[in-house]
């Protein structure tokens, strides 16, 4: 990798950057969440602004010298609000969770009530988890997917609605593989006088790529991750309509943050740009395209997906039926070079660090640049590893299988 100055200064830190590009050219990379960005945004993530303390926002800092900085705000606000249709974007938040974060500072008090997606059955941390803020400082409550189906039961989340009248209603998570009607939740929000918060920090390069439900259109306020399906850099942004713009503005900066990332913001400019071109539709159609054919060659070879497949770009498997947990599954798929992570199903009765699923998406294949017949051979590298456990001579002819697929799709060639 070309970091001559830092291999002179640090070679112990050089030296672990290397290793850890080593083992994401290594491994086969289903963790739903994570993906490979460009060479421009990582360029722009290891840029000179990082040196640069700019509190406050464009026009309207608390330092001098923010003529550069403010230009790369501006760009990446703009590219926002154009690719999403949003009346206001702030690029601020440093992750997903400060961006949920800022919407309770700017639009709750302590003790109102919430009402998010439990987090076993598909929701977040931050949607009133009690071992979070959202659920210690919030009166929170949660509704889950129907037992038969496992999908959203949008007359129950009413019900639930009508008797615990919450201020916000949260849509979104990080391991719900269905569409989510957002249409319905905002009629929900309406009926009960609530806001409705809708995080789609896992599907919103699937929303800017045309290939699943807008939120934009339907809540007071989205939030998102820029990385996961957005092949951005780490971080969060907040869209919402212009009427609450200064809230949301005066809520992040000085209520929870203090210096923006201006390095982390310009790289999100450029995964905004990147999101508008055309190519990034096809992007966006080849991840759920290969995370229809991934759930279907599972399935083919015995294994039971939660609410039997996905619209989406993650599915997650219930691992019962193979009487093995999601610890269990996850540990043997990374000595045969397969990283994924284990997963609370729905009404799950193990707990999350061991869990009876396993969730896997496409974002980061697909960036690679494989396709449906890849997926086949991967949905047979996890069931001849999974159906095989203990079994040595298996993981080694699997690992092989994985490494000579792996050859075929280099990563990061030009590093
Ligand atoms: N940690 C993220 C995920 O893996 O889905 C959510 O914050």
């Amino acid at each position: 990798m070309k970091m001559s100055a830092l291999w002179r200064s640090d070679p112990e830190v050089a030296r672990i950057i290397q290793a850890e590009l080593e083992r994401e050219r290594s491994k086969i990379e289903l963790i739903a969440s994570e993906n490979f960005p460009s060479l421009a945004v990582l360029e722009a993530a290891g840029s000179v602004l990082t040196n640069k303390y700019a509190e406050g926002y464009p026009g309207r800092r608390y330092y001098g010298g923010c003529e550069c900085v403010d230009l790369a705000e501006e760009l990446a606000v703009r590219r926002a609000c154009e690719l999403f249709g949003a009346e206001h974007a702030n690029v601020q938040p440093h992750s997903g969770v400060q961006a949920n974060t800022t919407v309770y500072f700017a639009m709750l008090k302590p003790g109102d009530a919430i009402l998010g997606m439990d987090m076993s059955h598909g929701g977040h941390l931050s949607h009133g988890s009690p071992v979070s803020m959202s659920g210690s400082y919030f009166r929170a409550f949660h509704y889950g997917v129907n037992r038969e189906t496992e999908r959203i039961d949008y007359g129950e989340v009413a019900e639930l609605a009508r008797r615990c009248r919450p201020r916000l209603i949260i849509a979104g998570g990080s391991a719900y593989p269905r569409d989510i009607d957002f249409s319905a939740f905002r009629s929900i929000a309406d009926e009960v006088g609530a806001y409705l918060m809708v995080d789609m920090a896992h599907f919103a390069g699937l929303v800017a790529g045309g290939v699943h439900g807008d939120p934009v259109p339907h809540a007071h306020f989205v939030t998102s991750t820029t990385h996961k399906t957005m092949r951005g850099p780490r971080g969060g942004m907040i869209l919402c309509k212009g009427e609450f713009a200064q809230r949301i503005d005066h809520a992040l900066f000085p209520g929870i943050q203090g210096g923006p990332l201006m390095h982390i913001i310009a790289a999100k400019a450029v995964a905004l740009k990147e999101a508008s071109e055309e190519s990034f539709r096809d992007y966006a159609r080849r991840i759920v395209s290969n995370a229809r054919a991934l759930a279907a060659a599972l399935r083919e070879r015995g294994f039971r997906l939660v609410s039997g497949g996905t619209d989406t770009h993650l599915l997650l498997i219930d691992l019962r039926p193979q009487g093995i947990t999601g610890k269990q599954a996850q540990s043997a798929l990374d000595e045969v070079g397969i990283t994924a992570n284990k997963n609370e199903i729905p009404f799950d009765d193990r707990p999350p660090a061991i869990a009876s699923g396993l969730r896997l998406g496409t974002p980061a294949v697909t960036t690679r640049g494989m396709g449906e017949e890849e997926m086949v051979s991967i949905a047979g590298f996890i069931a001849d590893t999974l159906e095989n456990i203990g079994d040595d001579g298996v993981k080694k002819r699997v690992g092989r299988q994985v490494q000579e697929l792996l050859r075929s799709f280099p990563l990061y060639p030009e590093l």
